[in-house]
């Protein structure tokens, strides 16, 4: 971390951030700043470029290991949320989510890296009913292949923890959108400013080794704890409860509907791949 000091805290050299070109690292690429004197933006896909010295746009492919071994060296901490965000078949996500967090813990390995925030995911978890209470000791159920490789990713960071010392706060997260666009999420749906809040947490505390927190803001219906985490001090702002009244008046869900039944919603039935 640099020895310089904000009013509240000190900021660190440089952030990475993977995924910048996403959903959320666009969101991120305004909020982050704050925590890091330099913010390295990186993705496959083109982004607008530095906007000022405080920013660094790279391109690349985390299937690429030397490549990211280059992303890597000079960051500090690392926000690693690249990949493939959704299901696919295995093949499409083995070289992103499976090779992309390895190579991305090597180099933080290499690099002397201390912090990583993992953008893991509800999928991991996803063939558990909604009417199921989990904390972070829950045996998983990934839902899908992308399920898998996020559950794969959280084993990667207690690995790199246990061996190397490299520590990790695995977020899994809800549904991040800028509101809940429907019943499942009301209940998994995580406000921008809730999932920010999660990040500074995850940077700052003291600690963690590899800690998993669910990311959900503090929505009426709850199916996740988080005791595990409380080190974390993460306390939900924002809730779903505003949008409930304009999604219950959505059309009626079929009985057998997985976005009614299960945590994953409709990634359980994804699939197969074939052909
Ligand atoms: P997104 O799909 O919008 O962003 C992911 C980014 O990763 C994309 O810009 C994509 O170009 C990049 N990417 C894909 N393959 C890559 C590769 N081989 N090398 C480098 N970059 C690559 O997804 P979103 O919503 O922004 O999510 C960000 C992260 O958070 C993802 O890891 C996702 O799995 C995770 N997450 C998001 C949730 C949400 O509700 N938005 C919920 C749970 C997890
Ligand atoms: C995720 O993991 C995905 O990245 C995101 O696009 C949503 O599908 C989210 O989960 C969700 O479950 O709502």
């Amino acid at each position: 971390m640099a020895q310089t000091s904000t009013s509240e805290r000190q900021t660190f050299n440089r952030i990475l951030l993977t995924g910048a070109a996403g959903g959320l690292g666009k969101v991120l690429r305004e909020r982050i700043q704050l925590f890091t004197e330099v913010l390295r933006l990186s993705d496959i896909c083109d982004m607008p470029a530095a906007t000022g010295p405080h920013e660094e746009v790279v391109t690349c492919d985390l299937a690429d290991k030397a490549a990211v071994d280059r992303l890597v060296e000079g960051c500090d901490a690392i926000l690693h949320f690249g990949g493939v965000s959704t299901e696919h078949a295995f093949e499409a996500i083995l070289g992103a989510n499976i090779c992309g967090v390895f190579h991305l813990y090597e180099a933080a390995r290499r690099h002397n890296v201390k912090r990583v925030i993992f953008a893991s995911s509800n999928h991991v978890i996803g063939f558990y009913k909604q009417s199921e209470r989990l904390d972070a000791r829950s045996p998983r159920r990934p839902d899908s292949y992308y399920g898998l490789s996020k559950a794969f990713g959280e084993d990667m960071a207690t690995f790199y923890f246990d061996r190397y010392g490299v520590e990790t706060v695995s977020i899994r997260i809800g549904s991040s959108f800028p509101e809940p666009q429907n019943r499942r999420m009301l209940d998994s749906w995580l406000s921008y400013d809730d999932l920010v809040q999660l990040i500074e947490r995850g940077l700052y505390a003291e600690n963690v080794g590899h800690t998993l927190v669910y990311g959900a803001s503090a929505n009426k219906n709850v199916w996740w704890d988080n005791r595990y985490a409380e080190h974390l001090a993460y306390h939900p702002k924002d809730s779903s409860e505003p949008w409930r009244a304009a999604i219950e008046a959505q059309p009626a869900l079929a009985e057998g509907d997985p976005l009614r039944i299960y945590q994953g919603g409709a990634f359980v039935a994804a699939g197969p791949f074939e052909g």
